[in-house]
């Protein structure tokens, strides 16, 4: 089965608690994903206000930029089939309380706090998995990646 490639953030209200992060990423494990790479950071405002860009204007925007600013962050490249779908069903839906409702057992579900401390963060599509990687991995080159590993790694 061919693989794909993800980028899956633990926000800083999950990564202050070592038991809501443990969870987290006893989740990837649990559901098969290979760990490419992991790094944890601290993030700039600017970098965030760069990440988020597409949501420049909407009202939370400002407030989501400081909040990814306010302490570490781990960011993955995680490979599985279908990856984004499959770690964006994992997180649950973006708010909070829907994700309480239709998603109990789900991430954000389980952990979010708010509509914007939401635990986690999944690229939505190939091309935003590319731009994020490359955002959070700047050595990594997805090119070779998929050329050279993908073939070894897929089962
Ligand atoms: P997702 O993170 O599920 O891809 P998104 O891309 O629509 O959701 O929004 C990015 C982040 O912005 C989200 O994780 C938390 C914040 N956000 C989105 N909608 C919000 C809202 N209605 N109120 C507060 N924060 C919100
Ligand atoms: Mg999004």
């Amino acid at each position: 089965q061919a693989l794909q490639l993800t980028l899956a953030l633990i926000k800083p209200d999950a990564v202050a608690h070592p038991l809501i992060l443990e969870a987290v990423h006893q989740q990837i494990l649990s559901n098969k994903f290979l760990i490419i790479r992991m790094r944890e950071l601290l993030w700039r405002k600017e970098d965030c206000q760069r990440f988020y860009r597409e949501h420049e204007g909407r009202f939370f925007y400002q407030r989501l930029v400081e909040f990814m600013a306010s302490g570490p962050i781990r960011a993955y490249i995680l490979a599985h089939k279908d990856a984004i779908q499959l770690w964006r069903t994992l997180m649950g839906p973006t708010r909070v309380f829907r994700a309480r409702y239709v998603a109990p057992d789900s991430i954000r579900g389980s952990f979010g706090l708010t509509d914007t401390r939401n635990t986690t963060h999944g690229s939505d599509s190939v091309v935003s998995a590319s731009r994020e990687i490359a955002a959070f991995f700047p050595d990594f080159s997805e090119q070779r990646w998929y050329e050279e590993e993908e073939p070894q790694l897929r089962c």
